[in-house]
């Protein structure tokens, strides 16, 4: 396997060292195949809200094995999974449900393509979308922890339809418009951002997004594959009062087995093969284990929300380490937004890519190595968000925090 994992943020090339191996996960918990227990602030990169192996997804599970592993045909896990996506989305009449983030997004802006008969796309300067050749340009997460936030093989005539502005900047993305008219499909952002570390948009900024998309006739693409169920059931279009046209999710609603999805208008969702000329299929689309899982994620949220006890926890992680940097005199920014957040070792307040650009990652690689001597793990990068899950209350984020404390000492 190249660099010896399935994903490149894995392979701890920006904080060194060689990674782990993972024998089994429980609650807040991963145990290292040599043995180690380590509370996991990566979450499997988000879809562990509920902590990992949790009793009632591995039922929900095991009891849909009993029907099969896959039909290939309509089954009625994706009809009740696409109803409970409905129910906390209420910018999504229809839906569609596939595979992957990368999947979801793709889709989107192919979809967004279609129905507006153009063909440019604005996305933001660090924002991560998945590995489409259309968004792997000035990409955040892996793309931006390796260095090259553009990647090789992506023709250029393919990055010349990607226009890629600030973050945060009213006026870019004003002025792309005036520059373009009428020849933008689509805006596609994550409206709170988790791949340049955890950035949330100035106030009024999105309102602006939303506006501008509006006027000139390109539809807004909430990318909220990282922030959807996570920060609220109806993720940041709920807690931030937009409505964008279409919207992409992913991870939580896997309840860690491998689903994305995209939905919005039904004017838009119509336009999707076998209704419209819009082409997106997938094998395992709707596959009943995964939907049985992420059905059971979603339904735990919905009967008891965890936000306020998500962020409370976070607070207690981003409040340690803001006062441990103090009393040592070391500038830090710890962002937060319910169980998202992450550390920029830096003076700047980090509030687009370029900010994010001046934490050090030199030192982050220290406190990562630190922390994960003492049992605990954050993200591999200094460009990632940090999570965390219900399973993290009580004696996990004490001892996080104790060792978070310790670790920022040490610098
Ligand atoms: P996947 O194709 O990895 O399921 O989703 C892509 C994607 C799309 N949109 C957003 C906002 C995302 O955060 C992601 C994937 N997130 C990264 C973590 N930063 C996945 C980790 C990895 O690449 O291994």
């Amino acid at each position: 396997m190249p660099g010896g994992v399935n994903s490149p943020v894995r392979a701890f090339r920006s904080v060194g060292g060689a990674p782990f191996f993972t024998r089994s996960a429980r609650g807040a918990t991963l145990t290292t195949a040599d043995g180690r227990e380590l509370i996991d602030f990566v979450c499997t990169w988000g879809p562990a809200i509920h902590g990992h192996n949790h009793p009632r997804i591995r039922a929900a599970i095991a009891a849909a094995l009993e029907n099969g592993t896959s039909f290939g045909t309509p089954n009625p896990y994706e009809v009740e999974m696409a109803e409970l996506i409905v129910r906390f989305f209420p910018s999504i009449q229809k839906v569609r449900l596939c595979n992957s983030g990368t999947e979801a997004t793709m889709a989107a802006i192919r979809l967004a393509r279609g129905f507006t008969g153009r063909d440019k796309i604005i996305k933001f300067a660090g924002c991560y979308h998945g590995h489409s050749d259309s968004l792997l340009i000035k990409a955040g997460s892996g793309a931006l922890t390796h260095g090259h936030p553009d990647s090789a093989g992506v023709p250029a005539v393919f990055a010349q339809e990607t226009i890629v502005l600030p973050f945060n900047d009213p006026g870019a993305l004003d002025a792309a418009f005036a520059a373009n008219p009428g020849r933008i499909a689509g805006v596609i952002l994550e409206p709170y951002i988790g791949n340049v570390g955890f950035i949330k948009p100035d106030a009024g900024y999105l309102p602006h997004v939303r506006e501008a998309t509006a006027r000139a006739g390109a539809l807004l693409i909430f990318d909220e594959v990282m922030t959807g169920f996570r920060l609220a059931r109806g993720g940041v279009q709920e807690l931030e009062r937009i409505v964008p046209d279409l919207t992409c999710l992913g991870k939580v609603i896997g309840g860690g087995l491998p689903v994305g999805a995209f939905g919005g208008r039904a004017e838009i969702m119509d336009r999707l093969a076998p209704l419209g000329p819009v082409y997106q299929a997938g094998t395992l689309s709707g596959n009943p284990l995964a939907m049985a899982a992420g059905i059971t994620a979603l339904r735990m949220l919905d009967e008891a929300e965890p936000y306020a006890q998500l962020d409370a926890l976070a607070r207690q992680v981003c409040g340690a380490a803001l006062a441990a940097a103090r009393a040592k005199g070391l500038p830090l920014q710890a962002p937060q937004a319910g169980s998202m957040f992450s550390l920029f070792f830096t003076p700047t307040p980090v509030r687009d890519y370029a900010s994010a650009l001046t934490s050090d990652a030199k030192l982050f690689g220290r406190f990562f190595h630190f922390c994960l001597a003492a049992g605990v793990y954050l993200p591999p990068s200094a460009y990632e968000a940090w999570f965390l899950s219900t399973a993290h209350e009580g004696a996990a984020i004490d001892r996080a925090c104790e060792v978070i404390t310790q670790g920022i000492k040490s610098l």
